[in-house]
């Protein structure tokens, strides 16, 4: 039989090298003029691809951070490649990263529990980064949930959702989350009216009763967690709020929300009763809410407020005395907000208008200190004539929706929802300079830094709300379809289509990726949720099997290709938690974890301490393993986690191997061994004859294989130990176990070596 098998192989070997002999001859590569007759492509669509494709090993200008809408996560890309680098994952629990499967970040969604029920996804609309001075700093990433009103706070060392904070007073928001100019708060406005803290009213009491709000959270940066207990609210009308920004520059310490059915129509089809969508547009106006949220600050801290939910709320009442919201009329079903760079101009859109509004903040502040109002709300909110706040109304198309800034002055792009398009305009002249045309259905476009004081212009993203027939078909669900846009000419250049297949991505926002600095391993035995040191870090040499009554802790470490301990026996009904802490120092060595039938999978990159807990429910055998291909050995990256029966009465007995070895065995196995080390040997003098220090990734690598090349040392020890006992047992599997980490240290050093030849090495004396 194993005779057949091998001629087979022969046989298969010859045919396959005289068929790519014959191939090789008959067959040269295509030219470039071939290829573009073969795929129908253009001159243009070249020039496309040069601006975008990215050759291997290349890096993005820029760095995308998107809503992954329903998913609950955020989508992270590179630009121009449109390359998608991760999923974030925070109000959606996410196995790959063990997000929601480990004790840790199980601790930060339960952060979201809101009026004790446990949600499993959110409503991902505006993520937000952190600013310093006005432009983004690259540390943190905020989110909202708009279905349950809740932020989410991302830290970018890491890329790690850290703290989940609902919100004590709205039951529903979409204002969130905008930054103030250096991330003192994070803001989160309503969306639909209800009342404040989640009570009840009947609808019939809504103008009564029925309110918005905006919260400002307090951030504190040093800890990077959202403070509850310093942040604040203020009530608004119910007026449907809708979108934030805050201030800058000359704005700075003012925020601004727009809002749409100011009509504060309830709706009511099943009663014969319009619906909604026509009673909250009926007007041909509605509100923007000018807010002064320095003074509102103050006025938080001179404990001018309500308490609801043990959340300081500051009253219409005191707001309308203090003299912090102001509203001033915007055209038809407005959407977007946004502060232009330098700070003095506020722009509106208007889902069912066809211009754009433009309004001045030094024209606000005017009217605003002359008194000069056209009377209040039934609230008592002053309001400002339009006219006596606009700077210029600019007829752009229907339905303008969004607005992105470019760095060059004056220059902004506004999404067309119904015309399909993007238009360029001059907000300071008032003129539109060019139009594009989009597949399909625009709601936001990000521009690089795009809200930043200085913006960073280069490339627009149309982020469409439908695709249609862009991509080949897969079902009714379409993905959505972000399309990349060159803005460096007069005219923009549609680049590239990007298929998002994981939710409706509400908004981007864009960073320079100069400016992120993310850890390639944590400080040894971190608890990546907290940033602390973990409790039950690890060290190897002290793993251990601590119980307590019926709680079993294990404490274990993983590194290739092995867990210590790798046998793990518990009783029926004992509550085992398995504390593992990757103990790798090395680049992308990430292990995972995950137990038979227990719903456990663990993310473990290197340095990195998680839990996984479960109940011993059910009597068995269950097999543990690696869940990420870490080594050649991966598969074998396993263990038993047996769980005896209640009653079960041990019979002691000696584990029954399928191999026993002799001495034969263990001397072949010490030569492989050391004709292994004059490889390793060659490879480490190759390495050290060269300026290797002069590369971090390689310095790196070499403090890796040398940590393999100890433990292959601890292992031949061990072997030579049982050997000298004539234990050839012990003595041969401990070689092997040798041999083990000599292949981990030479794939190691052959990767360093590769590395040092692509990136000109030179030999030193
Ligand atoms: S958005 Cu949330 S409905 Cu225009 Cu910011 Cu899509
Ligand atoms: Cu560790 Cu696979």
């Amino acid at each position: 039989m194993k005779q057949t098998i091998r001629k087979r192989f022969t046989t298969l070997a010859g045919v396959a090298s005289l068929g790519l002999a014959a191939t090789a001859m008959a067959v040269p590569a295509e030219t470039l003029d071939e290829v573009m007759a073969r795929r129908g492509l253009s001159q243009k669509d070249l020039l496309a691809a040069a601006k975008t494709y990215t050759p291997t090993g290349g890096r993005d200008e820029f760095i995308v951070f998107s809503s992954g809408g329903q998913s609950g996560q955020i989508m992270v890309y590179g630009v121009p490649s449109m390359r998608i680098l991760k999923y974030v994952s925070v109000f959606t629990p996410e196995p790959w990263q063990g997000y929601g499967f480990d004790e840790e970040s199980k601790a930060v969604l339960a952060g979201g529990i809101i009026d004790g029920r446990e949600l499993t996804w959110g409503d991902t609309h505006h993520p937000a980064l952190s600013e310093t001075e006005g432009a983004p700093d690259g540390e943190f990433l905020f989110i909202n949930d708009k279905s349950a009103p809740r932020v989410g706070v991302i830290s970018l060392d890491d890329f790690e959702t850290k703290q989940i904070v609902v919100n004590p007073i709205l039951q529903s928001e979409h204002g969130g989350t905008f930054v103030t100019p250096n991330t003192e708060y994070v803001l989160e406005a309503a969306q639909y009216p209800g009342i404040l803290g989640r009570g009840f009213a009947p609808l019939s009491d809504f103008n009564e009763k029925f309110r918005g709000a905006i919260t400002y959270w307090k951030f504190n940066r040093e800890k990077g967690r959202i403070e509850p207990e310093n942040s604040f609210s203020i009530e608004l009308p119910p007026y449907t709020q809708d979108l934030t920004d805050a201030g800058k520059l000359v704005s700075y310490g003012w925020s601004f929300t727009n809002s749409f059915c100011a009509e504060r129509y309830v709706g009511g089809i099943e009663s014969g009763r319009p619906p909604f969508e026509a009673g909250c547009s009926q007007a041909d106006t509605d509100f923007l809410h000018i807010i002064n949220w320095k003074k509102a600050e103050e006025v938080y801290k001179a404990g001018k407020v309500t308490m609801i939910n043990d959340h300081p709320v500051i009253s219409l009442e005191t707001a309308v005395e203090e003299g912090l919201v102001y509203l001033v009329a915007e055209p038809k079903s407005p959407h977007g907000v946004d502060v232009s760079p330098d700070g003095k101009f506020i722009v509106v859109g208007g889902k069912l208008d066809v211009t754009a509004s433009v309004y001045s903040f030094e024209k606000i502040q005017a009217a605003i200190e002359a008194k000069n109002f056209s009377g209040v709300d039934p609230y008592g909110l002053p309001i400002i004539k339009m006219e006596d706040a606009l700077h210029v109304q600019v007829p752009l198309g229907l339905g303008p929706l969004h607005n992105q800034y470019d760095s060059k002055p004056c220059v902004i792009y506004t999404s067309l929802y119904v015309d399909s398009q993007i238009a360029k305009w001059d907000y300071c002249e008032g003129k539109v300079l060019d139009k594009i045309s989009i597949h399909y259905n625009v709601g936001h476009l990000v521009a690089m830094e795009g809200e930043s004081v200085k913006p960073a212009g280069h490339y627009l993203i149309s982020l469409n709300k439908l695709a249609i027939d862009r991509f080949n078909p897969v079902g009714p669900l379409h993905p959505q379809n972000h399309q990349l846009i060159d803005i460096t000419g007069d005219k923009m250049e549609l680049l590239y289509d990007m298929p998002v297949p994981l939710g409706e991505p509400h908004y981007a926002a864009a960073i320079a990726a100069d400016k992120l600095k993310p850890l390639v391993r944590y400080r040894y035995g971190t608890n990546s949720r907290t940033g602390g040191k973990h409790e039950g870090a690890t060290r190897p040499g002290s793993e251990r099997i601590e119980r307590d009554g019926t709680t079993v802790n294990v404490y274990m470490t993983a590194i290739r290709s092995h867990f210590t301990p790798e046998i793990i026996e518990v009783n029926e009904g004992d509550t085992v938690n398995f504390i593992i802490t990757n103990s790798e120092r090395a680049e992308d060595e990430t292990h995972g974890f995950s137990v038979s039938t227990y719903n456990v999978n663990l993310s473990l990159e290197p340095g990195k301490t998680s839990t996984a807990s479960i109940v011993a429910d059910k009597p068995g055998i269950f097999s543990f393993y690696c869940t990420e291909f870490c080594s050649a050995l991966h598969l074998e990256m396993e263990g038993y986690l047996v769980i005896k029966p209640k009653g079960y009465v041990e019979e002691a007995a000696a584990v029954s191997e399928g191999q026993a070895y002799t001495q034969a065995d263990y001397d072949k196995q010490v030569q492989t061994n050391v004709d292994t080390q004059a490889v390793i040997d060659s490879v480490v003098g190759y390495i050290t004859a060269r300026n290797y220090k002069d590369f971090p990734e390689v310095a790196s690598l070499v403090e890796d294989a040398v940590d393999q090349l100890n433990f292959a040392a601890d292992a031949k020890a061990k072997s030579e130990a049982a050997a000298a006992e004539s234990d050839w047992q012990n003595a041969t599997l401990w070689a092997g176990q040798w041999w083990q980490y000599q292949v981990k240290a030479a794939d190691i050093g052959l990767r360093a070596k590769t590395y040092l030849d692509e990136h000109g090495a030179v030999v030193v004396e």
